[in-house]
């Protein structure tokens, strides 16, 4: 039985990114929002909305006992978190299955599995994903077999929070005389950030690539995957640009690491959709960490797979097993995702305000996903984004050409936006040569 109604327990997009994929399976919707999100597009096309709290997240889309008392009202049967917010918390996970609703989700234990890192390299390296050098574990209390275990890897090393992630409590180690500080202070401050201060190690790798694998899985035995897609476009951690699939990989390795993904999927038991991270580099994969969640760069996978992911998300949560089979998924294609962002162009500070002009371009192969529109106006709460374009070609030469067009075709006036560097991005001829590697943006940014 299909779910009957779902909670979209997220803003912007996202939010109506899921309620267009609710509408499609004749799922009812319900919105809900903070005071400072009641303008937002999908709550106006919702079945029905609740407000959840005040302009702070922490009170609002973080607020657990207000999303499953709002879930309760409107008689919810399921809460899909979208990404960021409490997508990945599995104590959120728990208490919606606990209260008798479905999350749109793996389960708990799969989440809490994936957000402490060293478990979850620990689950894939035993399942036969390809890892990163490393600790293959915490780092032991005593200090001769730390020194003894960055010799063996090889200098540089690179220290990382269990409880991190997505860039967050990391430090490169070059020589040995640094090492036993570099260890104290990563765990001194994944213990105030995340009441965790669990560290381990791996060899750093200097110039890899950000190339991702979707899965789909339904935790009846099926498992999927739908291609990779290259997301080394990045500034401090945030994404810029993305695009499927990855360009220039060698296919013996991806066939590989792909086959290495499903199984993995299977032998955890996974379900729902997920992405495997990997770093690339000299022909080689190294798996760093699993995303639990739907990815903001989802619509590039969607558009040369045909898969609606957010809709086999959906099914897989009302408990359909896959609808499609891993023989039926081909390449068709190539796509790009730009990230519109309300921020100043020079400082990257968010700039928020009200959108005096939104004029959104079109054509063959254009898709923007964004809930502005004329009036808008951007709270300064909430992150930055507040579009996503997206262009598909026969070849990447095609996307590209798309993309360069439909950029100079998108209008968003009233606000400063991140257009002008998307612009400059797609004429930028180390990107149009494709592969460069996570550090480029940030070189090309500083010259
Ligand atoms: C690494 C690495 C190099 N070697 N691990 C940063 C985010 C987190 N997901 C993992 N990160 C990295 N881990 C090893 N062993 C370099 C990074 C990294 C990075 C990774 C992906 C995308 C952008 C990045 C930017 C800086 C560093």
């Amino acid at each position: 039985m299909m779910l009957d109604k779902v909670l979209i327990a997220n803003r912007g997009e996202i939010a109506l990114r899921i309620l267009r994929a609710c509408k499609e399976l004749g799922i009812r919707t319900v919105a809900v929002h903070s005071k400072a999100d009641r303008e937002l597009m999908h709550v106006r096309l919702a079945d029905e909305a609740v407000c959840i709290g005040p302009a702070s997240s922490a009170q609002s889309y973080l607020n657990i006992p207000a999303l499953i008392s709002a879930a309760e009202v409107t008689d919810t049967s399921a809460i899909h978190p979208g990404y960021g917010f409490l997508s990945e918390n599995a104590n959120f996970a728990e208490q919606v299955e606990r209260s008798g609703f479905t999350f749109v989700g793996p389960r708990a234990e799969t989440i809490r599995l994936m957000g402490d890192k060293v478990s979850a390299i620990e689950s894939m390296k035993a399942a036969g994903v390809p890892t990163v050098p490393g600790s293959n574990g915490p780092l032991p209390d005593d200090e001769a077999k730390v020194i003894a275990m960055a010799r063996h890897i090889g200098y540089p090393v690179i220290i990382k929070a269990a409880a991190g992630g997505g860039g967050r409590g990391m430090r490169v180690v070059h020589s040995e005389a640094h090492l036993l500080s570099a260890v104290s202070v990563t765990q001194n401050e994944a213990n105030s950030a995340f009441g965790d201060g669990t560290v381990y190690m791996e060899k750093f790798l200097e110039q890899p690539r950000h190339v991702e694998v979707q899965v789909l899985a339904d935790g009846q035995g099926n498992a999927i995957h739908l291609y990779d897609r290259d997301c080394s476009l990045q500034r401090r951690h945030q994404k810029v640009l993305e695009e499927a699939p990855a360009p220039q990989i060698d296919e013996r390795a991806r066939q590989q690491v792909l086959k290495a993904c499903t199984d993995a999927c299977l032998e955890i038991g996974y379900r729902g959709a997920g992405t495997f991270e990997f770093l690339y580099e000299n022909g080689e994969f190294f798996f760093i960490e699993m995303n639990t969640r739907v990815q903001v760069e989802h619509p590039v996978t969607e558009m040369i797979t045909g898969v609606d992911i957010v809709k086999e998300q959906l099914r897989i949560a009302s408990g359909e097993p896959l609808s499609i089979k891993q023989d039926d998924v081909k390449i068709n294609g190539h796509a790009f995702e730009c990230r519109i962002n309300a921020e100043d162009p020079r400082t990257f500070m968010p700039s928020p305000g009200r959108v005096t002009l939104y004029h959104p371009p079109g054509g063959l192969g254009v898709r923007m996903d964004s809930h502005m529109y004329t009036g808008y106006s951007v709270p300064p709460y909430y992150d930055s984004l507040i579009g996503k374009l997206i262009t598909w070609g026969e070849t990447r030469e095609y996307a590209l050409t798309r993309m360069r067009n439909a950029l100079d075709e998108l209008l968003v006036e009233g606000i400063k936006t991140n257009i002008d560097l998307q612009k400059d991005l797609v004429r930028d001829a180390n990107f149009q040569q494709g592969g460069v590697n996570i550090h480029y943006l940030e070189k090309k940014l500083e010259s």
